[in-house]
């Protein structure tokens, strides 16, 4: 049995996490067993990882780190949490992934997207997800979201113009494979964006049931 592999995608303040939470209602009162988990994150050792990666500091992080970094969390991330849960047949909803490398480290950062390439055939194998949900909104509208909750990660405290092209990314990858990707627009009121998932739930639980 495989499960249904899940991403939520999209600029800071999207309302991925929000909104993850909301679908994982909707499945389980449909009786199905969703595992929600992050990146980077989703294990122990994942999530030290990831204090490592957001936690602003005085020496600053090389891009190539930053990049082995978040694929040395996804290893483990998989290793541990995401292939055992998709194995037994659960959703698994998980809050960035791959995506997220491509459009931070790749065109964010402006690391060889052959290199994001490379990285994500050695740690996934032939791994990717089943669909991605992008959560696209304006750049400030998402910051100011993001500010909101107060002190700023190591990522947030880049500027517009990197957060442009990061939004950018998103929207071109899902472009590019519309039979992947959902698009959801997140400028929108909450109980808006939640109708255009609700209207993507019939096709995700016919899924989920295989
Ligand atoms: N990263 C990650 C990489 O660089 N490379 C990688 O490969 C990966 C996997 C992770 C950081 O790591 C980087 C990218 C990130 O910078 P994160 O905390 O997981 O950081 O990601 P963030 O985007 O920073 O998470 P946020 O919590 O800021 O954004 P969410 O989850 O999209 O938004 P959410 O749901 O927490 O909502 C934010 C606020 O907005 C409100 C919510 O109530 C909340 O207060 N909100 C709305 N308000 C009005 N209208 C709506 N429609 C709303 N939806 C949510």
């Amino acid at each position: 049995m495989t499960g249904l592999f899940i991403t939520l995608e999209g600029p800071e303040g999207a309302g991925k996490s929000t909104n993850r939470e909301y679908l994982a209602e909707r499945l389980r009162d449909a009786g199905i067993e969703v595992l929600l988990t992050r990146e980077p994150g989703g294990t122990p050792l994942a999530e030290r990882i990831r204090e490592v990666l957001l936690t602003p500091g005085e020496e600053v992080m090389n891009a190539d780190t930053e990049l082995l970094l978040v694929f040395a969390a996804r290893a483990q991330h998989l290793a541990a949490v995401i292939r055992p849960a998709l194995a037994r047949g659960a959703v698994v909803l998980c809050d960035r992934f791959t995506d997220s490398t491509y459009a931070y480290q790749g065109a964010g950062r402006g690391l060889s997207l052959e290199r994001i390439a490379a990285l994500e055939d050695f740690v996934q194998g032939a791994l990717r997800p089943d669909l991605t949900l992008v959560f696209d909104l304006p750049v400030e509208v998402g910051l100011a979201r993001a500010s909101a909750r107060g002190r700023l990660d190591r990522f947030e405290q880049e500027g517009q113009a990197f957060f442009q092209k990061v939004r950018e990314a998103f929207l071109k990858r899902a472009e590019a494979a519309p039979q992947r990707y959902f698009l959801v627009d997140a400028a929108q009121p909450l109980v808006q964006v939640q109708q255009s998932l609700d209207a993507l739930l019939p096709q995700l639980l016919e899924r989920a049931r295989g």
